[in-house]
């Protein structure tokens, strides 16, 4: 009796311990995340959301996967000279107490090859791996969007 009580108490300590812990590594949160619906039957489209760091430390996002792309690249885009043009970057900084919004004409995540139809409404899953080796994964809605929406 007194075992079971003593067991008891000690998975419950365990147990806090490692949800004090879990919190604590998570200060990175991801919302709002959305995926262009691919445009004209194209299998190569891309994914934007908001990624907020409430710790002390700046992080920095390193990859970046999801369940319907085994290609995904970390991508930003530019206005050069009037042109807007993108490119693979090795990796997205998200400061500490601040936040990264990755949007179109900007930071974003680019999924080429993409293995199934998704269309408006429809909700795939995405996940940020960052540089501290954490992960997030988040739900990430499909949209109809412009271009530049
Ligand atoms: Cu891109």
């Amino acid at each position: 009796m007194s075992f079971r009580v003593f067991a008891t108490r000690t998975a419950a300590t365990a147990a806090f311990v490692l949800t004090a812990a879990f919190a604590h590594a998570q200060s990175v949160t991801v919302h709002d995340a959305w995926v262009r619906e691919p445009m004209g039957g194209r299998n190569v489209t891309g994914a934007f959301a908001v990624v907020e760091n409430t710790g002390a430390t700046p992080k920095s996002i390193v990859a970046a996967s999801s369940d319907i792309s085994d290609k995904v690249e970390l991508h930003e885009m530019k206005n050069e000279g009037g042109k807007m043009s993108m490119s693979p970057v090795k990796k997205m900084d998200v400061p500490a107490k601040g936040k990264l919004e990755l949007k179109p004409g900007s930071f974003h995540v680019m999924l080429f090859d993409v293995k199934k139809k998704i269309a408006d409404g429809e909700k795939i899953s995405l996940t940020f791996t960052f540089d501290d080796g954490s992960k997030v994964t988040t739900e990430a809605q499909v949209r109809k969007a412009g271009m530049m929406q």
